[in-house]
């Protein structure tokens, strides 16, 4: 009896200090992650923290990317404000089950969404007067704005309240009246700049990667990390016109690296993060009714060496050029073929997301800035052999150039020197100017006007900036302020598809 007791206290003293421990846990989680990663582990500025997101990181490297950082993110270094046993503590619980299985269904996104205006309720006829096609978007991440410029005056017409974190680029219906934004926590804006008015909203994930318009503007596909699928809508109403759950033949879900349309094939490809394949998804009309069945018999699968964190294509979308973060090398996958056909070799961690393809030499050529190397590589897309490696200040983030402007900029977006923006002639593939517009401050992305003769810069500070450059004397023209202005998105570039932006 007395055993009995004394085992009974023992086991409460036991299951105590667990809770007490879980609880301290919980607390430093809340304290030092929540705030980018969510309340949740689901998500926000950071990516989800749950067992099967962290499928291809060992603990061993979580235990140092809390303590040390992680390169081309934001994720700062936690080893002088926590204990090593504090930050394995952490990195337990982020490998942990949540108490709740994060779920977002049909229902879900069907009951999310947000109607205010009924397709053709709004004309059909601009409130403003402007070049429609060289109008601008810049994403104020600072306060989560968007604001549109005039492509031609630089004056801001008119500035508007976004979801919370927009990330990568908005993409825009192929007349450029519409524009559609995805935020990392999944909502997914449509909004039409002839009106100035969000027209629907709805949510398509718990944490989400990008999205991206048909060239027949009728569908949109959203790409997510949370749940592992790719979520189809209609770009009129934003309905929900299918889920594609990413699941391979053995079995194993992934999330999804991103997704773009490729006008020429009239399809939306996918690269995926945790399996290695390629998704090819044919366009779909609006009449075909959702099914709960295979619903992912009309994808396309291409298998590759390779896990895909970034990529990108050549101009005529018969290639995908991408690349795993932790490889030292790019494989280059022939969409028509269905394989890999050749490799890159391509060391430190190309940010292909951000290459850009132009003519030297008679040749076309491929550039690319590295997030961990201060270099921009430049590659022979006849071969695939790298010409040169441009040596810069620190590893780069965005690189931007214009059929019609003699020079690719690319940032310093890392290190002591991330207030230094380079130039390069792409003729002779040198650095001709290198610009420091706000000394102490990051100064990031260029984007081009639709004529290439003004390019637009960010200095990323709450107490930010947009500052115009002439394209071809690099002389600054004008600053205006904005909090914390990220990528900058010209319609015309977009919707045209010109070579030296992203698309
Ligand atoms: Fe991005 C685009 C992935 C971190 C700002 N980023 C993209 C795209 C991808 C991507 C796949 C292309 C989507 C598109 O445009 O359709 N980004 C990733 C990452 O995997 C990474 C390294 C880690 C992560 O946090 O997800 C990452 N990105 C960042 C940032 O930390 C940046 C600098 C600040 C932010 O907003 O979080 C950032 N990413 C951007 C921007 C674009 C982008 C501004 C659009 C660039 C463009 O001109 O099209």
């Amino acid at each position: 009896m007395k055993k009995s007791f004394f085992a009974v206290v023992l086991l409460g003293l036991a299951f105590g200090v667990v809770a007490n421990v879980q609880t301290e846990t919980e607390s430093l989680y809340k304290e030092h992650c929540s705030s980018c990663h969510g309340v949740e582990r689901l998500g926000g500025m950071g990516p989800a923290l749950l067992p099967e997101n962290l499928s291809r990181l060992r603990k061993s490297k979580a235990l140092s990317v809390i303590a040390n950082g992680r390169a081309a993110t934001q994720m700062p270094a936690f080893e002088a404000v926590l204990s090593a046993e504090q930050i394995a503590a952490l990195v337990e619980h982020v490998y942990t089950k949540p108490k709740h299985k994060p779920e977002w269904s049909d229902q879900d996104i069907e009951a999310s969404q947000i109607v205010n205006f009924k397709p053709k309720e709004l004309p059909a006829k601009p409130v403003f007067d402007a070049d429609m096609m060289n109008l601008f978007l810049v994403v104020e991440l600072g306060d989560h704005h968007v604001t549109l410029l005039n492509g031609d005056t630089f004056e801001p017409i008119h500035r508007f309240k976004s979801r919370f974190a927009l990330h990568g680029g908005p993409k825009y219906s192929p007349d450029g009246r519409f524009v559609y934004f995805a935020s990392r926590d999944g909502w997914i804006t449509k909004y039409d700049i002839y009106n100035l008015k969000v027209v629907a909203e709805v949510r398509a994930g718990i944490n989400t990667r990008n999205l991206a318009v048909s060239s027949d503007g009728k569908s949109v596909m959203v790409a997510n990390y949370l749940p592992n699928n790719l979520v189809l809508f209609d770009a009129e109403s934003l309905d929900l016109m299918n889920v594609y759950p990413v699941i391979n033949a053995s079995g194993q879900t992934s999330r999804v690296s991103a997704v773009y349309n490729a006008p020429p094939r009239n399809t939306f490809i996918a690269a995926l993060k945790d399996v290695k394949e390629v998704w090819e998804i044919p366009y779909r009309s609006s009449d075909t009714t959702l099914t709960t069945g295979n619903r992912v018999a009309e994808v396309r699968t291409i298998e590759v060496n390779d896990y895909l964190d970034d990529f990108f294509f050549d101009p005529d979308y018969k290639l995908l050029i991408g690349a795993s973060r932790d490889a030292s090398g790019g494989q280059v996958v022939d969409l028509d073929q269905g394989k890999v056909t050749s490799s890159i070799p391509l060391p430190g961690m190309p940010h292909l997301g951000s290459g850009i393809t132009w003519e030297y030499q008679d040749k076309q050529v491929l550039a690319t800035p590295n997030l961990k190397e201060g270099k921009v590589s430049v590659i022979d897309m006849s071969n695939w052999e790298v010409i040169k490696e441009i040596q810069t200040e620190g590893p780069g983030f965005f690189m931007r150039s214009h059929e019609k402007s003699p020079y690719a900029w690319v940032d310093v977006f890392f290190g002591p020197n991330k207030e230094a923006v380079h130039v390069i002639d792409k003729s002779t593939l040198e650095i001709v100017k290198t610009l420091r517009p706000s000394p102490g401050k990051t100064a990031a992305h260029v984007e081009f006007t639709k004529d290439g003769s003004k390019v637009l810069l960010s200095i990323w500070d709450m107490d930010g900036e947009v500052i115009v450059y002439d394209a071809t004397t690099l002389k600054e023209e004008k600053r205006l302020p904005m909090v914390k202005p990220s990528g900058k998105y010209n319609v015309w570039n977009k919707t045209q598809y010109e070579r030296g932006t992203s698309h």
